[in-house]
């Protein structure tokens, strides 16, 4: 019989990385590393503690059903999430903590020899490539611009480079993508770091397993 209670949902990559410490605040260690395993759950030092690894836009998803109790994942994956669920507040995941990890800013972004500010300016109709979606279409709403969004799953770099579209709304962090695409950052839209969400459910039914865990979170991150 397993004796698992708690499974905390994270994807690869940077926000594994660095929800590492996070972790180890609260007494957590992870026993295998996902970069040499193949296995999508890996347990813990904590017998009734395990991690699950999931894609990161399907973060939200498996908190929200209960598939784990809590993750961690971008506000830009939050947000687009919420917005296929009817918007802000209608998915019920608490969303307890800004962890501060994998810091990044959503931007728009366009060939080096598009002026940007003109056409804007000009009330131009503008092509725009994301993935994120919904934050593209709040953010021109919000100034007036009228664009045709383009949903991509990635590469956003090459929708301008091949006269798809005329900008890209995308993460930046260090810029190198862009500049190494011959891009060019015009406007940023929000800054981006990762939330801890937890199912309502479990926060309710789990508390004395999931507080001392928010706990070390929050100081941890304070
Ligand atoms: O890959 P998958 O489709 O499963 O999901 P994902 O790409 O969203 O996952 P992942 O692990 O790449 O990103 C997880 C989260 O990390 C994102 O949701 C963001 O909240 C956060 N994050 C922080 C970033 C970046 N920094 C980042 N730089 N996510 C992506 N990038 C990409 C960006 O899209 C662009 O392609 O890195 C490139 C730009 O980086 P610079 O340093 O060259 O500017
Ligand atoms: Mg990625």
């Amino acid at each position: 019989m397993s004796q698992v209670k708690l499974t905390l949902a994270l994807s690869k990559g940077r926000i594994f990385e660095e929800t590492l410490p996070l972790l180890r605040a609260a007494g957590i260690e992870v026993l295998e590393d996902p970069e040499k395993s193949r296995k999508l759950i890996l347990p813990t030092n904590r017998p009734d503690v395990q991690v699950v690894l999931v894609r990161a836009s399907d973060v939200p998803t498996y908190v929200q059903y209960g598939g784990a109790d809590l993750g961690v994942c971008g506000k830009d994956t939050l947000i687009e999430h919420e917005a296929e669920w009817g918007g802000a507040g209608s998915v019920g995941l608490y969303q307890p903590l800004d962890l501060k990890i994998a810091k990044c800013r959503m931007s728009v972004a366009v060939r080096a020899d598009f002026d940007y500010a003109s056409a804007v300016r000009q009330g131009a109709r503008l092509k725009v490539a994301t993935k994120y979606v919904a934050i593209a279409r709040e953010f021109f709403a919000s100034k007036g611009v009228h664009v045709d969004l383009i949903k991509l799953y990635g590469s956003m770099e090459l929708a301008p480079l091949t006269g798809m579209a005329d900008a890209i709304v995308d993460l930046v962090s260090t810029g190198n993508t862009l500049k190494a695409n011959h891009l060019v950052e015009v406007e940023p839209i929000m800054d981006i770091s990762s939330r801890l969400v937890v199912n309502p459910t479990a926060l309710k039914v789990k508390r004395e397993l999931l507080r001392p865990i928010l706990d070390a979170f929050a100081r941890a991150t304070a």
